[in-house]
């Protein structure tokens, strides 16, 4: 065969890479189940590059030069897995195939694994961006072998989005490491969005502001450290009149945020290494409790509020401790996030380059961002950061806010307004940084009934007291 890549899977996401691959010069097997989807896009976009169209997996196969570079864009789950047991037997060794679908990383690590055995590569690669990016050039993180990644590589960030031409795609790391790497991105976007969506209540709370006046503070907002596509694509949102009512657009737009998934992905997998990603988790449960009509139902205008009228003095000075309170919040949010990432990497051996993802979601993506350099020149400082919130220049940016960060969530609290994702990224700033926390109650109480035993400030060891007798402490 003579085509570079193919793609198999042909809806709108696949239909967008290989169209983003064609208009790169590259020659594009293409292939769908149902063919007639390969033959729209050929007829619809043949003049952008050179496309073979194949219509059954071993006419698709047997177009690729080896080793072969195979893109699934299929429904992720079952329809993976059938493309790929369609595809195996087709392969020879080296072949490479790429999932760049959805995939729950684990389903990444069992495929990886069983094509491994059989002497081909498997590549689970996060692609972010949507439609526009499918085609216009996504931020893609791809996993899998390294050898892979060398004739891959090229292709791939190729086609991929650039910031200051350098591609936002690199080699995340082996196995489920890029489909992990994908899945914390999107839990960092939902935290993210929760972060605007609570700066956009306190200001409509405690100035009355219209959507239209909101959404001129989030278009100034987007001229300094906060600059990113979410806070923008934010003042937009805001500013839109909706055509049928003539109202502001985000006035009649119910309240009840959804869900695919990937969000609780997150919050799973960060229960199970133990790590505390309270600003994704909140986002994540901030989206559940929006849509728990029932419960929501029962409490409203029965659950006394007892909040005085919020008349704020100096609005200037609100809208400035807000967009204070929402930078350092964010912070928080992302600092959990890499940590996650740094111990899923230990967990697994991916040996993962914070700072290399960071600098590969500057474009391409929803959380693309000025303040992303920012982490990157972080992980360049030291690699081996222990909490992104303590290099210094976040330690600084996050100070020159702490104040303001506390007025607005204790003014939060006093008028109730609700801000899970604030508040919670204030206590976790408050936790993290503790001399010392009140887990030594937690430690003697867990002794005391489960005789879980304790360890001591004064010397090492493991120690139990005897609670039920003569409470003599023991080394345990
Ligand atoms: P869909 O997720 O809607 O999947 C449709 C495609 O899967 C069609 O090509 C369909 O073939 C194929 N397919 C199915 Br369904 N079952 C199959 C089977 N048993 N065997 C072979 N093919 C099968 O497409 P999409 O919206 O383009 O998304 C593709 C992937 O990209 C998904 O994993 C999705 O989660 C992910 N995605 C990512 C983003 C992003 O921003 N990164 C956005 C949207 C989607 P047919 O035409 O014959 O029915």
């Amino acid at each position: 065969g003579t085509a570079q890549i193919g793609v198999t899977g042909l809806a709108v996401m696949g239909r967008n890479l290989a169209r983003n691959f064609a208009r790169h010069g590259y020659t594009v097997a293409v292939h769908n189940r149902t063919a007639a989807r390969m033959r729209s896009l050929v007829a619809d976009h043949g003049d952008e590059g050179t496309f073979v169209p194949t219509e059954t997996m071993a006419d698709f196969v047997a177009a690729l030069e080896r080793p072969r570079k195979v893109v699934v864009m299929v429904q992720a789950g079952a329809a993976t897995d059938a493309v790929i047991d369609e595809l195996v037997p087709l392969l020879e060794a080296g072949d490479i195939v790429v999932d760049a679908g959805n995939a729950h990383f684990p389903d990444t690590r069992r495929r990886e694994a069983a094509l491994r055995e059989k002497g081909l590569h498997f590549v689970g690669t996060g692609v972010s961006g949507g439609e526009e990016g499918a085609l216009n050039g996504p931020s893609i993180m791809p996993g899998g072998t390294r050898e892979s990644y060398e004739s891959l590589g090229p292709i791939l960030e190729a086609i991929s989005a650039k910031v200051d031409g350098v591609p936002c795609c690199t080699w995340v790391g082996p196995d489920g490491a890029g489909h992990f790497v994908k899945m914390v991105h999107n839990g960092i976007e939902y935290a993210d969005m929760q972060l605007i969506a609570e700066a956009y209540d306190l200001l409509k709370a405690g100035l009355g502001a219209s959507a239209a006046e909101i959404g001129e503070v989030f278009a100034a907002w987007n001229s300094g450290d906060l600059e990113s596509f979410l806070i923008e694509i934010t003042a937009d949102v805001l500013q839109h009149v909706d055509a049928a009512t003539g109202k502001a657009f985000v006035d009649v737009v119910a309240d009840a945020a959804e869900q695919k998934g990937t969000g609780r992905w997150t919050v799973q997998n960060a229960l199970d290494l133990g790590v505390p990603i309270t600003g994704i988790a909140e986002a994540t449960f901030a989206r559940a409790l929006s849509g728990s009509a029932p419960q929501r139902a029962a409490a409203r205008g029965v659950l006394p509020a007892d909040v005085q009228a919020w008349n704020v003095p100096d609005p200037g000075a609100f809208i400035e401790d807000v967009r204070k309170a929402l930078f350092a919040s964010k912070v928080v949010a992302y600092s959990q996030g890499f940590d996650q990432i740094a111990a899923a990497s230990a967990e697994f051996g991916w040996a993962i380059d914070r700072g290399a993802m960071a600098r590969i979601w500057r474009g391409g993506c929803i959380i693309r961002a000025k303040f992303l350099d920012r982490i990157t020149q972080a992980y360049e400082r030291d690699a081996q950061l222990p909490l992104l919130l303590a290099d210094p220049y976040f330690t600084a940016a996050v100070a020159d806010g702490v104040a303001a960060w506390r007025r607005v969530v204790a003014a939060a609290a006093v008028h109730g307004v609700p801000t899970p994702a604030f508040s919670s990224s204030l206590a976790y700033y408050d936790g993290v940084r503790a001399e010392r926390l009140p887990a030594n109650l937690v430690q003697a109480q867990r002794d005391f009934f489960g005789a879980h035993t304790y360890r001591r400030t004064d010397r090492d060891g493991s120690f139990h007291t005897d609670w039920s007798g003569d409470r003599a402490e023991h080394e345990a």
